[in-house]
């Protein structure tokens, strides 16, 4: 089915485009999941986005459940935010000073995420998680870190290894140009499995600075947490005197306005950001229990900057889209929101034989092509990559915009109504129902 409706789409500037971006940008694209290598065809140009609606550049609309991959948390173009950056604009767009707006950005943090006591901000959520990286190893003074298959942290060299995002969608191996010396201090083990974690930490407990965790799995479709994994993670870390980072780039701002860990209730040592407290622009943060954070330069010895961290634009938008995510009701909302994506694609898989299996976390969301259930990066790969190819062409010509790799969450947007819900499960109930392919 997918051939011919990616046939029937109109992408004819769009594929231009990519024509054009391949001789000057590698495979065309500034982030490889954007080139489609995972569903075949060239990727759409998006030419503007309007609340939970995307428009490309050959004038097909789409109801955008990419969301930029998380940070548009109120949809395109929030007039708040759209006003917040026109404003900042005209009063100069950086300073290599310190600002006012940075300030407040750093007290709306400090007062939502439960374990940031103080935050540095950056541009990215690289740059946040390498820095937190580097933090965790000055305050220890050990070396070695433990991450999660099928997590991904960035592209920072030692947390490149068994990365999930464009790293799975590729299917790269660890990535050539990371030496011997910065993959080995870094350990794996399978997501939501406090068993490996254990045996992991009984063979070099006393040497891991730090053990680094999406608290929700974002980068190989959406995993939530099983009951226990961030408790029993806590504990390991805290039994062996090693720093718990949560990386909430994703998830921050996103599963509740305290991240996962105000959801679940467990508090690492550290926290990344990004995505959501940039409102769109770029942005990354690092934080934690003060006694930690006064282990960066200027006060401590473990060195970090940035030109452009603090960015004004990047904290007007940020500010605006803290401020409206802390109005009454803003998550209720959200959890309906996804709630209700989930009810709806578990009535369309049902409508046909092929096994499935719905994922999400409030407004994170994802639907997986095996019988499930899909709790780490092994069973999500199970994932029928075929129907996935497929399903995401459907979609696409069903006017539904979809992340092209199964390894990326869904997100959905404040924007977003409920007749905007039920029509995505009724092009994917269409597509259950006619027998999918595979
Ligand atoms: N690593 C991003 C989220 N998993 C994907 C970003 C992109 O390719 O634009």
């Amino acid at each position: 089915m997918g051939v011919g409706a990616k046939e029937a789409l109109a992408l004819d500037w769009s594929a231009r485009l990519a024509e054009r971006a391949q001789a000057y940008i590698p495979g065309g694209v500034n982030s490889p999941v954007r080139a489609y290598r995972s569903v075949g065809g060239s990727p759409v140009f998006a030419a503007r986005g309007e609340g939970s609606r995307i428009f490309d550049v050959d004038g097909n609309e789409y109801v955008d459940y990419v969301m930029s991959y998380g940070p548009l948390i109120l949809g395109h173009a929030y007039p708040e935010v759209v006003e917040a950056l026109e404003r900042t604009t005209r009063s100069g767009t950086t300073f290599g000073a310190p600002t006012e707006i940075e300030v407040e950005v750093a007290e709306e943090i400090c007062a939502a995420v439960p374990s940031v006591e103080m935050v540095r901000l950056t541009n990215s959520g690289t740059e946040a998680t390498m820095s937190a990286v580097r933090v965790a190893r000055g305050y220890t003074g050990r070396e070695k870190i433990l991450k999660f298959e099928g997590n991904y942290h960035g592209h920072g060299d030692a947390l490149l290894v068994s990365a999930g995002s464009g790293v799975a969608t590729l299917g790269l191996p660890d990535s050539p140009g990371v030496t011997e010396g910065a993959a080995k201090d870094t350990a794996v083990a399978p997501y939501n499995d406090l068993d490996a974690v254990r045996e992991v930490f009984s063979e070099i407990g006393e040497e891991i600075a730090a053990v680094i965790v999406e608290p929700v799995g974002g980068n190989m479709g959406c995993v939530p947490p099983e009951e226990g994994f961030l408790e029993g993670l806590r504990e390991v870390a805290s039994q062996y005197g090693s720093v718990l980072i949560f990386d909430e780039v994703m998830s921050g701002f996103r599963v509740a306005r305290g991240g996962a860990q105000e959801r679940y209730g467990v508090t690492p040592d550290m926290t990344c950001l990004g995505k959501v407290i940039g409102g769109g622009l770029p942005v990354g943060a690092f934080g934690g229990r003060a006694e930690i954070m006064e282990m960066v330069a200027p006060v401590g010895p473990v060195y970090q900057a940035g030109t452009l961290s603090g960015n004004p634009l990047a904290m007007a938008a940020g500010l605006a889209t803290l401020k409206a995510t802390a109005e009454p009701g803003f998550y209720e909302r959200l959890e309906e929101l996804g709630d209700r994506w989930k009810a709806g694609m578990t009535e369309a898989a049902e409508a046909g034989d092929h096994p499935y299996c719905v994922n999400g976390v409030g407004s994170m969301v994802s639907l997986f092509f095996t019988g499930g259930p899909v709790r780490d990066f092994s069973s999500a790969a199970a994932s029928d990559t075929e129907a996935f190819k497929d399903f995401f062409w459907h979609m696409m010509s069903r006017g539904v915009y979809l992340a092209p790799s199964q390894y990326e969450a869904g997100f959905i947007s404040a924007a977003h109504t409920e007749d905007e819900i039920d029509r995505a499960a009724e092009a994917a109930r269409e597509w259950f129902a006619s027998g999918g392919a595979g």
